[in-house]
C-alpha cells in the first residue's frame, strides 16, 4: 500500500516536473515580449487629437493636450487635398503628414514637448487662406 502510494506520487512528481519545464520554456520565449509590451503601454499612453480639414480652416477636437507621445489624426472633410504640418513655437522638429485626399484620414505619430504648437496646411496658399491653428501642450502631470 505504501509502495503503491509512493509509486503514484513519483509519477505525479515527474508529470509536474515536465509541466513546469514546459512552462519555463514558454515563459523564456514569451517573457521578454510580454514585459516589453506592458512597459510600453504602462509608461506613457499616447494622447489623441483630431484635426478636421476644410476649405480653408482646421477644427481641432481639443485645444490642449498633455506632453509626450500623441497621435494627431488629420481628417479631410473638404473638397480639396490637404496636409498638416506641426511645429512648436520657438523651434524644433517639424512634423508632417503626406497629402490627404478628400474623405481621407492619416494618423501622425508625434512626441509633443510642453509649449504652443502651430499647425498649418502646407499646400499652395492654404495657410494664408486660414488653414492654421494652435495647440497648447501642457507638461504631463
Ligand atoms: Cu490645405
Amino acid at each position: 500500500m505504501s509502495r503503491s502510494a509512493g509509486g503514484r506520487s513519483r509519477i505525479a512528481a515527474s508529470a509536474a516536473t515536465r509541466w513546469l519545464g514546459c512552462l519555463a520554456v514558454v515563459l523564456a520565449v514569451l517573457g521578454p515580449a510580454l514585459t516589453g509590451a506592458q512597459a510600453g503601454r504602462v509608461a506613457v499612453p499616447p494622447t489623441r487629437v483630431q484635426v478636421v480639414a476644410m476649405e480653408y480652416y482646421f477644427i481641432l477636437s481639443r485645444r490642449s493636450v498633455a506632453s509626450g507621445p500623441a497621435i494627431v489624426q488629420l481628417v479631410d472633410f473638404g473638397q480639396d487635398p490637404h496636409d498638416l504640418r506641426l511645429q512648436r513655437v520657438g523651434g524644433g522638429r517639424v512634423y508632417g503628414t503626406p497629402v490627404v485626399q478628400p474623405g481621407g484620414i492619416y494618423d501622425l505619430d508625434v512626441n509633443l514637448q510642453p509649449g504652443t504648437y502651430e499647425l498649418w496646411c502646407s499646400i499652395a496658399n492654404h495657410r494664408a487662406l486660414g488653414m492654421q491653428a494652435k495647440l497648447v501642450v501642457r507638461p504631463r502631470a
